[in-house]
């Protein structure tokens, strides 16, 4: 990160009377906990009130993190009025901002913060490294360098954020991530604490992924899962099923996971998973994308058409 960036970070704060802060739509562990966490830093460091705003759902798991009720739904905030300074974290692209738009194309000054590999950016500022595990572990290195304060909710936010985006270390590519945790324990952090807090689904929902997972069928001797969440199944779930997907997964000789899910009548969601082979140009045949092992689309079909399709593109995959 550039001085000269981050000068510009700290003048743009301290010459803004009105901020406002918003992630990608339906918020994750990282967008949620980077937004409520920078909004506590620019109140500690320059005694001023951020804005929080989201659209879309915020997951149950994260309801009891602190400042969580800071979080404004973006139609009950003035979003015409032009803000002198927005900051848009963790987006990756344009269309995953939903409401929250308007106060971007009105800013005075858009500072964006973000890992994920974007070449379009909005930002007069971006303040990026997609080499970064979340953009809570950016917005740590960015206070470690100016020297900010941050107090034990900032540090419990930053760490939800790197912990929920890491998979618990899981995804951690780069050991910069483990030495702004190790501080952040030094500091006072409970990870066991944090992730009990995380413990905090409802019922329904793992009662539901429980059921969705004892309905899976299995293909190629056991090496292929395939689950389905249908349309009634589908209301009762909070996220994307990470838990079907995780059950699936701890089964031996499993080695594909295809999860299907019915999210409108023409629209199906897919979820992706293999614990070694590729799978994300399967993703990418079905017009989504993602990671090696880990990807997905949404495909404006029926969920009957889908899976065909999806199985159709699985034959001749060992
Ligand atoms: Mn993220």
């Amino acid at each position: 990160m550039k001085a000269e960036s981050l000068k510009i970070l700290v003048e743009k704060i301290k010459g803004a009377r009105s901020i406002a802060i918003a992630g990608h739509k339906n918020p994750d562990g990282d967008s949620l906990c980077s937004v409520l966490a920078l909004a506590q830093l620019i109140k500690l460091n320059f005694n001023k009130d951020a804005i929080c705003v989201y659209d879309g759902n915020i997951p149950d798991m994260l309801d009891n993190v602190p400042t969580r009720e800071k979080m404004k739904y973006f139609s009950h905030v003035d979003l015409s009025r032009k803000f002198d300074l927005v900051f848009v974290l963790d987006y990756g692209t344009k269309n995953h901002i939903g409401g929250f738009m308007p106060a971007i194309e009105g800013a005075k000054f858009v500072i964006e913060i973000d890992h994920h590999k974007n070449d379009n950016p909005m930002g007069d500022l971006c303040l990026n490294d997609d080499k970064s595990a979340a953009v809570g572990e950016i917005i740590f290195y960015i206070v470690k360098k100016l020297n900010w304060l941050r107090d034990e909710t900032v540090n419990n936010l930053i760490a939800v954020s790197i912990l929920t985006d890491t998979g618990f270390f899981r995804y951690s590519r780069k050991g910069s991530v483990l030495r702004a945790m190790a501080t952040l324990v030094d500091d006072g952090v409970d990870i066991d604490y944090l992730a009990n807090l995380l413990n905090n689904k409802p019922r329904k929902t793992i009662l539901t992924e429980a059921a969705v997972v004892s309905r899976t069928e299995f293909f190629n001797h056991g090496r292929l899962a395939v689950a389905t969440i249908d349309a009634n199944d589908y209301k009762n779930l909070d996220g994307r099923g990470e838990t079907v997907l995780s059950l699936l997964g701890q089964i031996k000789g499993v080695e594909y996971i295809i999860l299907l899910k019915h999210q409108k009548e023409k629209q199906t969601g897919v979820s992706l998973r293999s614990k070694t082979q590729p799978i994300n140009e399967i993703a990418e045949a079905l017009g989504g994308g993602g990671h090696k092992c880990a990807a997905g689309a949404v495909v404006q079909d029926s969920l009957e058409n889908v899976r065909a399709k999806v199985l159709d593109l699985f034959r001749g995959v060992k």
